[in-house]
Order: structure tokens, then sequence, then C-alpha cells
């Protein structure tokens, strides 16, 4: 069944400003009027879903989430398409499932910029579409929700955690060099995270960073990275690494083996980084990783949630739902270890 939604959204653009998630809001949505399908196909629900590529595990778990939720034998037809790292490529996959009239576009973006076009022709034909994991900088009447991390709050976890683990260990007064491996540029996931981090950072006049590099979420480029660091600083001269996710952070260690450098609990240098993937976990209960702030790659039902509701008429009371999430460290992994499917 093709089920063709006008939404009235459309007009409601005209009538709010550019926010985005930034801040949490309990706003509701304007109401969805539905309109009779104009053809029927079949009974299922036609879902496309714009994913960033493959860079790293989080991302894996993310895409097996949506193949295993959006599956025939529950009503939804999932045409899934890999935007291969490429924003351009991503921005030319709405444009054609726009022209497939699909029911619904779920995007999940590798940068912030560049959808205002796509977007609006996504609801001139009255395709809704959900934004889920990294955000995007248009008017945010023109989605209809987001879904995903609060990442400024996950950089800010890492700093706390920094900070609790130094008093522990009587080392807060001590000056502290810490090497920072970003994720690709423009991405909300970096941005936040970044911000968050470098704010907490701020606070501590003891606390500097000696060097900080985008490595594109992936462990290959970070490893490249690291190494160049490491032709630059002295291992003697690092405290810390923190990279935006874990797959950076074990590139990062592959570099540091290479250089015989010890780190995680059981070495000299404080290893911090993101996601909280199962590898991530072994690496902290075989001691080579402090803590993973966990970012929870699990956004499937989340958004099958929103699609439900609009399916049944209801309004979407929201614009931005967070996930919950935790901060794991080498102290309480294997205690969690588990119940890790990813
Ligand atoms: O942390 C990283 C990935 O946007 C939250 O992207 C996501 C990030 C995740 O590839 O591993």
């Amino acid at each position: 069944m093709k089920k063709i939604l006008l939404i009235n959204f459309c007009l409601a653009i005209l009538f709010f400003g550019i926010t985005g998630c930034a801040v949490k809001t309990e706003e509701e949505t304007p109401e969805i009027v539905r309109r009779q399908a104009a053809g029927v196909e079949d009974e299922l629900l036609h879902i496309g879903l714009i994913q960033t590529g493959k860079e790293s595990g989080w991302r894996d778990a993310n895409t097996n989430d949506y193949l295993n939720t959006f599956i025939k034998e529950r009503g939804y037809d999932l045409i899934y398409i890999d935007g291969n790292s490429s924003p351009e490529r991503q921005v030319k996959a709405m444009q054609d499932l726009i022209q497939q009239k699909v029911d619904y576009i779920i995007l999940q973006p590798i940068v912030e910029t560049g959808w205002e076009e796509a977007v609006n022709q996504a609801n001139e034909e009255g395709i809704p579409v959900i934004v889920a994991d990294r955000q995007i900088a248009v008017d945010k009447e023109k989605y209809v929700a987001w879904t995903g991390s609060d990442f400024y709050e996950e950089g800010r976890k890492a700093v706390d955690w920094l900070e609790t683990y130094l008093i522990e260990e009587g080392r807060q007064k001590e000056d502290l060099n810490i090497v920072l491996l970003e994720g690709n540029k423009g991405a909300t996931a970096t941005t936040g995270r970044t911000s968050g981090l470098r704010d907490g950072i701020k606070n501590h006049s003891n606390w500097n960073i000696i060097a900080s590099e985008c490595a594109n979420f992936t462990q290959g480029e970070a490893q490249t990275v690291m190494e160049q660091i490491l032709t630059k600083v002295y291992p003697s001269e690092i405290d810390v690494v923190i990279a935006e996710n874990d797959n950076m952070m074990f590139g990062a260690m592959k570099a540091m083996e290479r250089k015989e450098i010890s780190f995680g609990p059981e070495g000299d240098i404080i290893t911090i980084s993101f996601d909280a993937l199962g590898d991530a976990f072994s690496k902290m209960v075989s001691g080579e990783l402090h803590a993973s702030i966990e970012c929870n790659p699990l956004l499937a039902s989340s958004v099958e949630n929103i699609i439900q509701d609009l399916e049944d008429g209801k309004q979407i009371k929201g614009k931005c739902f967070y996930i919950e999430e935790n901060v794991y460290d080498y102290k309480n992994a294997s205690q969690h270890i588990k119940e890790r499917t990813y």
C-alpha cells in the first residue's frame, strides 16, 4: 500500500526559524494531515535509508540494526543506500529516493551542510524525512524529527571521567599533555564531542592539547595520523590520547605499539575513546584502554516509533529524541562486556 502523506509542515516551514537539536526541546510538531494514497502497489511501507558509509564498527552495528528492524516480515521494504563517505553521493541518494516515491526517508548525514535543496524537494513531494545520528543544518520544520546522541555531553563525560581518574590517582596537579584524534569535519559527532572536550579541558589550566588532528573516524587513517604525530612529539611528552571513536583509538594503539610505547591502565599513556564497542570492552578488560564513552548505535527502534506514530496519524511530541548512554572504563568493563552485542 503506497501511503502518501501530505504534511502541513511544508506550510509551517514558513513560520518557524532555523534551530537544530542543540537544545533539548519539548515543543510539538505540527499536525500531520494524511491524504489518500495515489497508487496502491503492495502492503509494505517503502523506506529509503541513506547511510554515511562503513567507516567504523559503530556504523556496522547501526546499519545492521536498521537491516534487522525494517524487514519485509515486519511490513517494510528498506532501500539501503551506502553514502560511501561522500556527502555529494548522499544528496544524490536523496534525490533518487524522491524519484522512487518512497514513503519515508531516513537520513543519516555525513555532514550537516548541503541538505537544503534536497530536503526542500522531499517536502515538495510530501515525503517525510527523519534524521538520525548526526544532524542537518536546515530549518528544523523541514524534517519530522531527529534521533541520536548528545555528542557535546559525550565530550563532557570524557573530561569528567579523566578528572575523577586523576584525582583517584593523586595526579590532578600534574601538567597533562593531550593528543586528540577527531572525526570527519562538519559532522555533528565531531563538532559536539570536540567542543564538549575543549570546553571541559579549558577549565584546567594545567591541561594542554598538544596535537589535534582529523582522522575521519577510521582506524587506518588514525594509525597514519598517530604515526605522524609520533615523528614530531616525544612519547614521553604525551600523557593522554583521546580519540573521538574506538576505531581511531585502535589505529592509534597500533601506531604506539609499533614504537613500543606503552599505553592503557597497564601502561604510561591514558587512553579514552567513544562508542564503547565490544572490541573496546575487550581492550578495557585487557588493560589497554582506560575508558570508552558510550554512543548507542541502535537507533532503528526510535526511528520506527516515529514512523509508526506518523502512520497512526499521531502528533510527534518533540523534535529531538536523545538516546540514553553510559560511561564504561577498565574497572567496570568486565561486568558489562557480555551485554554488548556489537
Ligand atoms: O561515533 C563513529 C562513527 O556519528 C555517532 O560516526 C556517529 C559516529 C561514531 O563512524 O564511530
